[in-house]
């Protein structure tokens, strides 16, 4: 058997942290485990949709996300939190909300050029052109895990090798 906990990804718009979520999400299904996705799409329309990017609003925004995070580990279910969370400070916050035993950090450590060079929805570009302010990576800071638990730079990788460097570190040390 196995308790509860969340994986909590950290990286810039771009890196791969939605894309890994779902494979990751579709591995926990094929072994009968259930877990949930929280991210930008299904929170900040609705439960954080009074928040903005600016340094506060990116503070509550990981708050509550940490708070729900809690909520799903105590109904049993594994999460999958996937935000850019940017400030070390907010992600040892999130730690302590869950509960540093359940926490399990993913830095999805694909360069800001890679991010840059992909830019799937323009946002890179928008945020280059003056567009969007308190941009991640352009016009406001990322910083870099100081300790995760797990490092997946996704530039030059398949979906499979990165999701196995995850499943890896979860059959190790969370699923025996
Ligand atoms: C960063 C922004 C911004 C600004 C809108 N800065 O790639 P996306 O589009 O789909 O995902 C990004 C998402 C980031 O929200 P998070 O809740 O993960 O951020 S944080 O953890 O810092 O609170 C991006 C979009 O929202 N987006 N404006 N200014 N990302």
């Amino acid at each position: 058997g196995h308790k509860s906990f969340t994986i909590w990804f950290s990286g810039l718009s771009g890196s791969g942290k939605s894309t890994l979520a779902a494979a990751l999400d579709q591995w926990f299904y094929k072994r009968q485990i259930r877990s949930y996705i929280t991210d930008g799409d299904n929170t900040r329309l609705h439960l954080n949709r009074d928040l903005d990017f600016s340094r506060e609003g990116r503070k509550e925004n990981i708050r509550r996300v940490a708070e729900v995070a809690r909520l799903f580990n105590d109904a049993g279910v594994v999460v999958i939190s996937s935000f850019i969370s940017p400030f070390e400070e907010d992600r040892i916050a999130a730690k302590s909300i869950v509960g540093s035993e359940n926490y399990i950090e993913v830095y999805i450590a694909t360069p800001l050029e890679t991010c840059i060079q992909r830019d799937a929805k323009g946002l890179y570009a928008k945020a280059q052109k003056g567009e969007i302010s308190d941009f991640t990576g352009i016009n406001s800071p990322y910083e870099v895990p100081l300790s995760p638990d797990i490092i997946v730079d996704t530039t030059d990788k398949s979906i499979e090798e990165s999701l196995e460097t995850i499943t890896n570190w979860l059959l190790e040390n969370k699923l025996h």
